[in-house]
């Protein structure tokens, strides 16, 4: 595939969860590996069997070395004997740690052991699996997303997700260890010098937001004069996988486009909503953002490399000054 890409560009991905490896696995062929940083929402992160188990980070390592399952998270063709032999031994085994995968969590659990700190220990896992592209977590330090249900009172967000099916009425989200936590120096560094920062189709809650909780991390972004283009996960108003439409009425939040750019209205420029969704075009136009409607359901390799390399030409063609004109691809 041709790629589109300027010598001195230098692009920040913002990512978590399956939509945003999806859209990323477009990306990573439309620019060169020195011109993209991959930051990583690590609030998803939990504690399993003593093991640190980091999904969002997973999902874009398995994505980009082409070993990602149908599903969008672990590994292809992955086996569960160990998982089948912990609960025959009497734990909770509602989370799909394959055996594949668990070797990723003993890894990662022996160098943090070590004592390296969780962004080493992704180069390295990531070097191993032979990705030329830097990925970085948000943060060394500890965050969860921990939701607060009618039902079960705070529980993880895995928790919520997983074993309840997101199936909980939703009271409150919190990021838990958010302001004891900092961003990586590296990540502050990377925001810094972007020449375009771009947020994916992720979820706006707890994907993205806990990265712009970060101390520092938003006012890096607003401060940024160069364009920063967010892809809504929603289509129609309702996400493709996940809670996304619950959390945004949880939080008093009508599910849909506008409510994705309110989450980043303080430094967005430009967003990508689906052709579902064209009819918020004018309101979000209104709002200062710069519009492309675009094909953004990516149930193939090639609806990605379409979606990114249409987001890459918008974004590109954004001006650093907000204006109200909308355009459709
Ligand atoms: N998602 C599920 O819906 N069910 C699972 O059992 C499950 C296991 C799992 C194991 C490792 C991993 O890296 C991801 C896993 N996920 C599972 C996905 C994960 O919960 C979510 O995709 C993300 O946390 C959302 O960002």
């Amino acid at each position: 595939m041709p790629r589109a890409d300027s010598a001195s560009e230098r692009i920040v991905y913002l990512t978590g969860g399956v939509g945003g490896s999806r859209f990323l696995s477009g990306l990573v062929r439309r620019v060169s590996p020195n011109q993209l940083c991959i930051v990583v929402n690590t609030a998803d992160d939990r504690d399993f069997f003593g093991l640190h188990v980091s999904p969002d980070l997973d999902t874009v390592v398995y994505r980009l070395s082409g070993v990602v399952s149908g599903e969008g998270w672990g590994v292809q063709g992955d086996t569960f004997f160990c998982l089948e032999q912990i609960s025959k031994l009497g734990e909770e085994a509602w989370f799909r740690l394959g055996d594949k995968d668990l070797a990723m969590h003993i890894l990662r659990a022996k160098l943090l052991r070590q004592g390296l700190p969780l962004r080493s220990v992704t180069e390295r896992l990531a070097k191993r699996f032979g990705i030329p592209w830097r990925i970085l977590p948000m943060s060394d330090d500890p965050v969860e997303t921990w939701i607060r249900t009618k039902e079960h009172g705070w529980v993880h967000f895995q928790e919520y997700l997983v074993k309840y099916l997101s199936v909980p009425s939703v009271l409150d989200v919190r990021y838990r260890g958010i302001r004891a936590a900092r961003a990586t120096q590296e990540v502050l560094e990377e925001l810094e010098r972007a020449s375009l920062v771009i947020i994916g189709p992720s979820n706006p809650i707890t994907s993205i937001g806990p990265i712009l909780a970060l101390r520092g991390v938003k006012p890096l972004l607003r401060a940024l004069n160069k364009p920063v283009v967010a892809v809504s996960p929603l289509i129609g108003g309702r996400p493709v996988k996940g809670p996304l439409d619950k959390l945004f009425l949880s939080v008093g939040l009508e599910p849909g486009s506008l409510a994705v750019a309110s989450r980043y209205r303080a430094f967005l420029r430009g967003i990508v909503i689906d052709q579902a969704d064209r009819s918020d075009a004018e309101a979000l136009a209104k709002n200062g953002l710069q519009v492309l409607v675009a094909d953004t359901l990516m149930r193939t390799q090639e609806d990605a490399d379409l979606l990114a390399g249409a987001t890459l030409s918008f974004a590109r063609g954004l001006s650093a000054l907000p204006n109200c004109s909308s355009k459709t691809a």
